[in-house]
């Protein structure tokens, strides 16, 4: 086992895996910004190395720097956490090149799933279904509207490099495709440096189910069951639940086969995540796969009961999984608390937290690196929180929400909290007929 593991992040993740190593016994470094002195994680790691100014390029996004906190303070292994570096294939390969473990899979699994042609090549291979799109790029107009037309409109653009919904456009007819297909490539050119595009089948409302798996260092590769993260917003997600309310035993068995079928097929190592487009038949297609643990993993570990960051490290040290999968007992629901004003647009509120009162009692928990007192800086990501809530039933979890949500006091600064309260209470979400287009037309009163 490791002795000593870097935390190469920040914020509620990383205070989340030094909570873990304390309970087996490994001893942990955190690094910071300079805007980030204050932060918990700081305060909780048994050593802090400062990493360099405010800006994530100069501090959690500079490779040596992390490189030169790890070789100072003789960490055997590191955590990249979600975010920052963790999909970022170079740093895991420095990390292997120096003799030090990266928590996650290697360098070359995070490329070969990076590349999102590459990515859905491999998954035909593997039998795992995909949409029906073109086959590799679009290589110019011409070539696109001819497969367009194959396909059959509307289409969907999305940049090779993307994921998380930037360069993506769809299109409904010829007379629009050269447009779109520019915009999308300035898109993809300005976010990823590279406006590579491929093309799809535009699924109309479907619902966004992922897979957590966990392979092991000796081939075996096991599903932890479904998520559902349909209720985003400009593709951040902002609630997530296991199990979703659209599983039933037949399709979780399916796509949790498919789930595995992926992981297997690039000999994956570590916790990852896949993720699937479901139409309203049941139709499940891969998507993208995200090859680090993800935001949202607490409401797999309640309704599992498995610590999933102690699962990582067990696997990353060589450990070997049993080989069974693992299946929802309990329903859990997580809503994310950002610092932003749900009445103006989620506009980022950072500043000064004046009070705070986390929600409490039985099947509630709380992840967070905030407290009265603490000012969230503005340079960072806006989540200061995570609620989630369990309970045996999906309508006993919603009440149990509702109720914390009332009992959680955040003041000095504006939170998502009073979406989530309305959402708590909204028809068509307690209904759990809920797809990817739920919030375009959500109102806040
Ligand atoms: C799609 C799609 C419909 N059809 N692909 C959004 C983020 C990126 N990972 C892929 N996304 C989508 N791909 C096809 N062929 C609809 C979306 C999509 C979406 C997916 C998941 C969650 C929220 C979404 C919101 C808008 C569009």
């Amino acid at each position: 086992m490791f002795k000593k593991v870097l935390i190469a992040n920040r914020g509620e993740i990383a205070l989340r895996v030094i909570r873990t190593c304390k309970e087996m016994g490994i001893s942990t470094v955190a690094v910071y910004s300079k805007a980030d002195k204050e932060s918990l994680h700081v305060r909780f790691a048994d050593e802090a190395v400062c990493i360099g100014p405010a800006s994530s390029a100069e501090s959690y996004l500079s490779i040596t720097k992390i490189m030169a906190a790890v070789e100072i303070t003789n960490a055997d292994a590191v955590h990249p956490g979600y975010g920052f570096l963790s999909e970022n294939a170079d740093f895991a390969e420095v990390c292997e090149e120096y003799g030090v473990k990266f928590i996650g899979p290697s360098a070359s699994m995070i490329r070969s799933m990076g590349d999102k042609i590459t990515a859905k090549e491999t998954m035909i291979k593997a039998k795992v279904p995909v949409v029906p799109g073109s086959d590799g790029a679009v290589k110019n107009v011409k070539e696109g509207i001819k497969s367009a037309n194959e396909i059959g409109y509307p289409v969907i653009l999305k940049a090779t490099a993307g994921g998380g919904g930037k360069g993506m456009r769809i299109v409904y007819s010829d007379e629009e495709f050269e447009d779109q297909l520019s915009k999308a490539q300035v898109e993809a050119a300005a976010s990823f440096g590279n406006d590579m595009m491929y093309m799809e089948k535009y699924i109309e409302e479907p619902r966004h189910i992922e897979i957590q798996i966990i392979g092991d260092q000796h081939g075996q590769v096991v599903h932890l069951s479904e998520r559902d993260c349909s209720i985003q917003r400009r593709h951040q997600k902002l609630v997530e639940e296991s199990p979703s309310p659209f599983m039933d035993d037949k399709l979780r068995e399916k796509m949790g086969k498919a789930a595995i079928k992926a992981g297997k097929s690039i000999n994956y190592e570590g916790a990852g995540t896949v993720e699937f487009l479901v139409d309203k038949n049941r139709n499940f297609y891969f998507m993208e796969m995200n090859t680090r643990i993800q935001v949202e993993h607490p409401v797999t570990e309640e309704v599992i009961n498995r610590d999933l960051i102690k699962e990582q490290i067990k696997v990353a040290a060589g450990e070997k999984l049993s080989g069974q999968n693992y299946y929802p007992v309990m329903h859990s629901i997580e809503c994310r608390i950002n610092a932003e004003d749900p009445y103006h647009n989620f506009r980022p509120s950072p500043g000064h937290i004046t009070s705070f009162h986390s929600a409490k009692g039985h099947g509630v928990r709380v992840d967070t690196h905030v407290y009265a007192g603490y000012t969230v800086p503005p340079y960072y990501d806006s989540m200061i929180a995570k609620l989630i809530c369990k309970a045996e039933t999906r309508e006993e979890c919603i009440k149990k929400m509702s109720r914390a949500l009332d009992e959680f006091i955040i003041e000095g600064i504006k939170t998502t909290i009073p979406f989530h309260q309305q959402l708590m209470k909204d028809e068509r979400f307690k209904s759990g007929n809920v797809t990817t287009k739920f919030m375009d037309d959500f109102e806040l009163k």
